[in-house]
């Protein structure tokens, strides 16, 4: 007879996790992407680090699932003003990635197949704040939603979390990326809605 149920979904823990201007999609997952999606055969998909670094630091598909992976859960928030609370993801740390990489870069380009970018500080990737993940609700990463990989930076808006994301170019200065030159803004904090540039 109960009509509604609170315990998961009750209010009282979610207080306090919306940021401003956002509101909560439940159990929907919208499809976002500038362009089609892509779908590199696993055979010729890689992972690498790259740019002002001490080598090319690569990885096949097979030796990046080999990597030490973790769960992950965490709110998301997409600068269209949805938000998903608890989403459930596993991946490769971008401190297990970074590893063994020798660097004086402070800022990195995400960049995918399909050719979608996004700049990010190195500190905001670095700390357990952002991941490679490869799984999305204990199934394979669907294609739709960034399949086989796809950034996770869940601390900034979405569009920073790179769909398809193949690599990581590490640089000295800091170089906008797709959404970026586009207006948006080029950090994207969430929790001081910064949408767009000038916010
Ligand atoms: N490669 C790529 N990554 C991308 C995008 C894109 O167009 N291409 N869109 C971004 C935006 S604006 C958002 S909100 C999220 C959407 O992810 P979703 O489609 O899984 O919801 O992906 C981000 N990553
Ligand atoms: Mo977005």
């Amino acid at each position: 007879m109960a009509v509604v149920s609170r315990g998961f979904h009750g209010r009282g823990r979610r207080d306090g996790r919306l940021p401003p201007g956002q509101r909560d999609i439940g159990d929907g997952f919208p499809v976002l992407t500038a362009g089609p999606t892509p779908h590199t055969p696993l055979e010729e998909w890689d992972f690498v680090v790259q740019g002002e670094v001490d080598g090319l630091h690569r990885w096949t598909w097979e030796e990046f699932r080999a990597l030490p992976h973790e769960p992950v859960t965490v709110d998301i928030h997409c600068v269209t003003s949805w938000s998903k609370f608890d989403t459930h993801w596993s991946g490769v740390s971008i401190d297990t990635v970074l590893e063994g990489v020798e660097t004086a870069a402070e800022y990195v380009v995400a960049f995918s197949d399909g050719g979608y970018t996004t700049n990010l500080p190195l500190e905001d990737l670095t700390g357990g704040q952002a991941w490679v993940v490869d799984t999305y609700e204990d199934e394979p990463l669907a294609p739709e939603h960034g399949g086989p990989a796809r950034l996770l930076v869940p601390h900034l808006y979405f569009w920073k979390s790179a769909k398809w994301v193949r690599g990581l170019a590490l640089t000295s200065f800091d170089e906008p990326g797709f959404w970026e030159t586009f207006g948006y803004h080029n950090y994207g904090d969430p929790w001081r809605e910064q949408r767009y540039a000038g916010d």
